[in-house]
């Protein structure tokens, strides 16, 4: 407690035994005060009454502040004691709660520890496979450097002629057969009016006939569609084997066919996707010289059961359409050189070379179709049927497989009555 409370209560002890005095003093009016009771004389019992009741204002607000004090001592102490039971409590129950908290605490902490751990492990197993598909790309990379390195060896080597070419020569395929040759392959050929050999494909099968091969298309590995250069000199490939795609040229074909007084026979066999295989047959065949555009005659269409497409076809869109489709008679045309007999130009639309009329119901140069059947939307920007076509067996929305063109003299092409021998065409559908 504070000394000035000490006091105060001192104090207060001391008013209390006056005021009873003073309760009983009932003639404070009249009391006279004497100037000489302040410390002279013993005061009067008024005297003493006044006294205290001059003060009695200030004891009563002194008590009440030390009445509102204790209240607020006791109040205080209350607060105090409210507090340290408070405190008591909580340590008591910290006590009791913290290992169960402290546990969940760190649980949840070695949870997240695991889990980090596991997303490690994935990562470095991740990591191991990247490092994996790195070194096997790696040991790729090499492989191929090392490819590369030979490739570039073998280019860099001289080429070797490696196609055999038969010794033997003649004015064409079936003078050269006439001579002994027995094997089917290239040998060189030297037509009567030609002022040099040239290489040739020679079919020549086991009744000593030889065809010369003037045309080849067996895959589509060729594009046929050139200028009228490179069908008058030939393009595509020669091989021993018949195993590549070709035009002879216009200026051999030529050659071959204007340098005899014996008449040729065209036979162009066909085989369709199915692997049906039919033929049709042209004799007195002859290509003209270039100054006549390598105009195509024949003298008439010998048989075949692929029918008679070079006379043209009624497709029936206009009663001239056969009129119009035939090829006996007509130049050769390619799209820089425009020999056809319609408006347009039929061998830049059709995007080949050939015997163009306006425009063709057979069409053995045109674009290779895989699987045959196409549309007006695969033939390009112009849409017309630009396949392999032969109309009198499939029709013109269907390009055939594999087409051959070859020449043989009229008198050995019935030679051993072989004529309906024809189904067993060398090479032909083979592949
Ligand atoms: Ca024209």
């Amino acid at each position: 407690m504070a000394p000035s409370l000490l006091a105060a209560v001192g104090g207060l002890l001391f008013l209390f035994s006056f005021s009873s005095a003073q309760t009983r003093g009932d003639s404070v009016a009249l009391c006279n005060p004497n100037d000489g009771f302040v410390s002279t004389y013993c005061p009067t019992t008024c005297g003493v009454a006044d006294y205290m009741l001059r003060y009695m204002p200030e004891v009563n607000k002194d008590l009440d502040d030390l009445q509102r004090d204790l209240d607020s001592i006791a109040n205080l102490t209350q607060g105090a004691e409210d507090t340290v039971v408070y405190m008591k409590d909580s340590a008591t129950s910290a006590q009791k709660s913290s290992p169960d908290s402290y546990f969940k605490k760190s649980s949840s902490m070695l949870e997240d520890v695991l889990r980090f751990e596991k997303t490690i492990i994935t990562q470095e197993q991740q990591i191991f496979e990247l490092q994996n598909l790195i070194s096997s790309n790696e040991r790729r990379m090499a492989d191929l450097k090392q490819l590369s390195i030979q490739l570039q060896q073998k280019c860099s080597e001289t080429c070797k002629e490696s196609v055999e070419i038969q010794p033997t020569t003649g004015t064409d395929c079936q003078d050269v057969a006439n001579k002994g040759a027995t094997t089917s392959g290239l040998y060189y050929v030297k037509p009567a009016k030609a002022t040099e050999q040239f290489l040739v494909y020679c079919e020549i099968d086991s009744f000593g006939r030889g065809f010369t091969v003037i045309q080849r298309r067996r895959d589509g590995s060729v594009d046929f569609h050139k200028d009228w250069v490179q069908y008058k000199q030939g393009f595509g490939y020669l091989s021993p084997d018949d195993t590549t795609e070709f035009w002879l040229g216009n200026e051999k074909m030529h050659l071959l066919t204007a340098s005899t007084t014996i008449p040729t026979v065209l036979r162009i066999e066909l085989v369709d996707w199915e692997g049906t295989k039919k033929y049709a047959d042209y004799t007195m065949f002859r290509v003209g010289s270039e100054a006549d555009m390598y105009r195509l005659t024949y003298g008439y269409y010998f048989g075949g059961d692929a029918g008679d497409a070079f006379d043209g076809f009624d497709f029936g869109d206009d009663p001239s359409d056969k009129f119009y489709t035939l090829h006996n008679g007509m130049q050769f045309s390619t799209f820089d050189k425009d020999n056809d007999k319609y408006d347009g130009n039929c061998a830049l639309q059709d995007g080949s070379g050939w015997w163009m009329n306006r425009c063709h119901a057979a069409h053995l140069n045109g674009k290779y179709y895989q699987g045959g059947r196409y549309t007006e939307k695969d033939a390009g920007e112009f849409g017309y049927d630009n396949g392999i076509i032969w109309v009198t067996w499939h029709n013109r929305w269907y390009s055939l497989k594999e087409t051959t063109m070859k020449l043989i003299p009229l008198s050995r092409i019935t030679a051993g009555g072989q004529q309906a021998g024809v189904k067993q065409f060398g090479g032909l559908g083979d592949s």
